[in-house]
């Protein structure tokens, strides 16, 4: 009984308290996260800019991807693109609530990531599901130097009700799991240079100037498109680890070796998380 009872009364700094009130949570949830993967690059790779052209886009970020694998562990991230489009399309018509077309988007992503690993499968690099990176990507990357992924998170009928489009798509996803790992880094290859002050294949193309360096919290006062989900800018806000993300130009031969050399190509962007 007496040890029952100590037990149940286990000295805890937050067993007496609400977890509600930041001052009294601070001094036990306010230090910061370890890096789970200090080591790793993730590399989202766009679904509608880079996937949906097929071979001519592909093949090349293949060849650069292939000649990284000596120099960085990667994580290599799918977003979506057209398939996830026409889908929105049709279930929206159809009156599918947010949590039902998430899950079926996110399955597009996927399709992306099994295509793009068959092509590196002959250097060891395999798909890999939701499950294997939430638990085993260590062992994964113990054994091969890069796997691939779907960059959409698995939110499934979790999904904020906020919008009839999911909220959270792949450019949030490919960041909320870079920064939980604590990667070295996250690189978003689209098809444009950068992240301009309009869309650069848009109405207003003409008077589009790229913005070198800028701020998530900038981006967020913004309104007009972006070439990421916005929701991205929102978990920036509160990142842990990840201080800037570059966006660059897949389909320009050497970007995305340049990037991941630290190089500064694209836009970078700079996130809520410090560096003490
Ligand atoms: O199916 O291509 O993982 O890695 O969000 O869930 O909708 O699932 O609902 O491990 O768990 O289609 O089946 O599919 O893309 O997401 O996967 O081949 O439960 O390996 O079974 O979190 O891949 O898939 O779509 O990523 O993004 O079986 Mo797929 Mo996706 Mo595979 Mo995954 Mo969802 Mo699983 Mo999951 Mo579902
Ligand atoms: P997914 O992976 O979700 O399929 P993606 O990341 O491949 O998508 P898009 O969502 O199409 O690609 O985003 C890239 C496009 O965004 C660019 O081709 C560009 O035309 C457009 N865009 C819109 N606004 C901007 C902007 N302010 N700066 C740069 N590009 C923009």
């Amino acid at each position: 009984m007496t040890d029952t009872n100590t037990i149940k009364h286990i000295a805890s700094p937050l067993a007496r308290q609400t977890l509600q009130d930041k001052d009294l949570t601070a001094p036990v949830a306010g230090v910061k996260p370890i890096r789970l993967l200090p080591w790793l690059q993730v590399v989202k790779i766009g679904g509608r800019s880079i996937m949906d052209r097929g071979a001519e886009a592909i093949l090349p970020i293949v060849d650069e991807l292939r000649a990284l694998l000596p120099e960085h562990r990667l994580l290599i991230l799918t977003g979506a693109g057209i398939r996830a489009r026409h889908l929105y399309s049709v279930g929206l018509d159809l009156g599918l609530p947010v949590g039902s077309l998430s899950p079926l988007a996110a399955s597009e992503a996927g399709q992306n990531g099994h295509i793009l690993a068959s092509l590196l499968a002959p250097e060891g690099v395999s798909y890999v599901e939701h499950p294997t990176i939430a638990n085993q990507l260590a062992i994964h990357l113990a054994a091969t130097r890069a796997v691939v992924g779907s960059a959409f998170p698995p939110y499934h009928h979790h999904e904020f009700s906020s919008a009839r489009i999911p909220h959270h798509r792949a450019d949030t996803g490919a960041f909320l799991l870079a920064d939980a790992l604590g990667a070295a880094g996250l690189t978003i290859v689209e098809d444009v240079d950068g992240v301009y002050t309009a869309d650069p294949r848009g109405a207003s193309a003409a008077s589009a100037q790229l913005l070198p360096d800028v701020s998530a919290a900038e981006l967020a006062k913004t309104e007009g498109t972006l070439p990421f989900d916005r929701a991205l800018l929102e978990v920036m806000a509160n990142a842990r680890h990840i201080e800037k993300v570059q966006v660059i130009n897949g389909l320009v031969p050497g970007r995305l070796t340049a990037a991941l050399r630290g190089e500064h190509v694209g836009t970078l962007i700079r996130t809520g998380a410090s560096a003490a």
